[in-house]
């Protein structure tokens, strides 16, 4: 991890579009998009105050959505890993989920009508691990197999505290297989191996608390370690269209939302 941060001490970072029109050519051709700012300063003071209260244990949530970093044991902010399905579990993250601005560039690329499938808070304390380079879509059995994440920086978001990585326009390249295990502490997950990884390729997406990224479920991607004294948390929440369906196992299945339009699977 560290040497590959040396290797690219600074690498190219993605601009800013705010050109609506810009939109899905800019996602077809390179499977991500930055649209910064987007949220209120308003509205991200409400997501960071909740997400200190579920920290906190103030506001009540399901532990088995918590995840804590590598060897930590008690809940607090500093060691709180990720809120996993935030949306589905709190009425503040479910508000964001439905975020007009949000749905409006989600809509250009995806079409009108708009479920939420999933939502995950990576907090990223001081000291957070990174998160190796994966695809969403391999992590996800829908069918057709189109998600867009909608990643928005509750901080400012730098190399240094921790940003995402992108590999533009690899979402045309395919699902690789995630062949490389990856150790979050005791647990063990998989990741795209590095080899596999043109360093060359790789932009990185720096922003400011309410700027937002869009990524495509194929697009591949990570992100860094936080070496800084402060927590770098983003807020993804993955959208499909309203025709997706899940082919995963039934007992996983999860309830879609609808936050514009209408469910077009019947
Ligand atoms: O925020 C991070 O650290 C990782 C984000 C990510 O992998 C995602 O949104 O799919």
């Amino acid at each position: 991890m560290q040497s590959r941060e040396r290797q690219s001490p600074m690498p190219t970072l993605i601009a800013p579009t705010s050109d609506s029109t810009a939109f899905s050519p800019q996602f077809d051709l390179e499977g991500v998009l930055v649209v910064d700012p987007l949220v209120s300063p308003g509205d991200i003071d409400t997501l960071t105050l909740r997400t200190a209260e579920i920290a906190a244990g103030s506001v009540p949530y399901p532990d088995e959505h918590l995840e804590l970093e590598p060897g930590a044991t008690g809940l607090e902010l500093s060691t709180l890993r990720k809120i996993n399905h935030c949306h589905f579990h709190d009425e503040v993250f479910a508000a964001h989920a439905a975020h007009p601005g949000i749905l409006d560039v989600i809509e250009a690329l995806i079409g009108p009508d708009i479920k939420v499938f999933g939502s995950q808070l990576f907090m990223k304390p001081p000291g957070g691990v990174e998160k190796p380079w994966h695809q969403d879509s391999a992590y996800f059995p829908l069918d057709p197999q189109i998600v867009v994440t909608c990643w928005t920086a509750l901080d400012n978001v730098t190399l240094e505290n921790g940003c995402m990585h992108v590999i533009v326009g690899s979402h045309r390249d395919g699902i690789i297989d995630h062949s490389q295990e990856w150790m979050i502490g005791d647990r063990r997950d998989m990741q795209v191996p590095d080899e596999l990884i043109d360093e060359n390729r790789t932009r990185a997406i720096t922003l400011a608390a309410g700027g937002c990224s869009f990524h495509h479920g194929i697009l591949l991607h990570r992100s860094g370690p936080n070496h800084t004294a402060h927590s770098r948390r983003g807020l993804a929440v993955h959208y499909i269209p309203g025709n997706c369906r899940w082919i995963g196992p039934p007992e996983e299945e999860k309830e879609f939302q609808v936050v514009r339009g209408r469910d077009t699977t019947d």
